[in-house]
């Protein structure tokens, strides 16, 4: 049986096997969740982001060396990864993961989490509940790519990393895609490849054409080459600077709070369609409906509308049924 207490006191098993019924999407996780959340609202939650392969697990690996050296506690999350976590295995990089692994500051986990209720997003937050009631004091979580439609990195990390590799127009690539806005900290990985150089100074040049208030963060461009860890440290510290310029500004409070708004938003919309999917099942009202849609007897306008009608007085019902 899992117990609250058990993640509390940080026990990484039990940690693990919550993780894995939010995967399961297990009706328990919920009430589990409600416990936590109070406990968790400590840790720095930092979002490392970019195209596959450009290096972000290597770097992660590299990251958490440099977080504890600082004594900081770490946990990593890669969601949907599509290549193993830290490549350690693919790297022969086998020595360097054992350390983490018997490191008990040191939380690692990968999730899938597609087809789940409400998403990535919603799962990828549940399980940083989790670890941060765990008592991480820092929360990395690596995602594939970055402004997916579904899933927005920033409306759940406080710092976001975003990842490129040199020579690839990346600058460019992220200004279409809009993820200059959202970026916290650029890193440009692989720097022993050539144009690493040039790569930064696009970067820079296009966050200088930014926008940004007084009370702004300015983004930083970093250089790094995971594999041998040159340029982590300096990465370490400008995210922990970033953490402490959003404490001083006030900004951290703010971003908290549009973030469980987010947060509450997404769980309404999933209680909403759950009713929603269960009225769908049982109703013959809805078979009814459907039947004079094909039948062009109403309109989908008029039809949604009914449904939706007949989904509150459905509600209404059960709770009727439950007192
Ligand atoms: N030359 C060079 N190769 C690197 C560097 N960092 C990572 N790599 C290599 O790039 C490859 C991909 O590294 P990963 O860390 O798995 O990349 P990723 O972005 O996590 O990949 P996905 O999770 O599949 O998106 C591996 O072969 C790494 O050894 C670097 O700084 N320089
Ligand atoms: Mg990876």
């Amino acid at each position: 049986m899992l117990k609250v207490k058990d993640i509390l006191a940080g026990n990484q098993r039990s940690g693990a096997r919550m993780i894995r019924l939010i995967e399961d999407n297990d009706p328990n996780v919920f009430e589990l969740l409600k416990e936590l959340y109070s406990h968790a609202c400590h840790a720095f939650i930092i979002g490392i982001t970019g195209s596959p392969g450009v290096g972000k697990s290597t770097l992660i690996d590299a990251l958490i060396s440099e977080f504890r050296k600082l004594d900081l506690t770490v946990a990593v999350i890669a969601v949907d990864p599509t290549s193993p976590f830290s490549g350690g295995a693919i790297l022969g990089d086998r020595l360097r993961m054992q350390r983490h692994a018997t490191d008990k500051g040191v939380f690692i986990r990968s999730m899938a989490s597609r087809g789940q209720k409400g998403g990535l997003s919603r799962a990828t937050k549940d399980a940083a509940i989790i670890l941060d009631a765990m008592g991480y004091e820092i929360i990395i979580i690596e995602t594939v790519g970055a402004g997916q439609a579904d899933f927005d990195i920033t409306s759940l990390a406080h710092s976001t990393g975003i990842v490129t590799i040199p020579g690839t127009g990346d600058g460019i690539q992220a200004v279409k895609a809009g993820i200059l806005e959202t970026g916290d900290v650029f890193i440009v990985n692989k720097s022993d490849k050539p144009d690493a150089d040039a790569s930064v100074y696009e970067l820079q040049m296009m966050i200088s054409m930014r926008k940004l208030l007084e009370t702004d963060w300015t983004p930083r461009v970093l250089k790094t080459i995971a594999q041998n860890g040159t340029g982590v440290k300096e990465l370490a510290n400008a995210f922990l600077f970033h953490f402490d310029f959003m404490k001083k500004n006030s900004l951290m409070d703010q971003k908290r709070k549009e973030q469980e708004l987010l947060y509450f938003k997404t769980i309404l919309k999933d209680l909403t369609l759950e009713k929603l999917l269960l009225f769908m099942e049982t109703s013959e009202e809805y078979r009814e409906v459907l039947k004079k849609i094909q039948s062009c007897a109403i309109d989908p306008l008029s039809a949604a509308e009914l449904v939706f009608n007949k989904v509150c007085a459905f509600e209404k019902k059960l709770i009727k049924d439950e007192i």
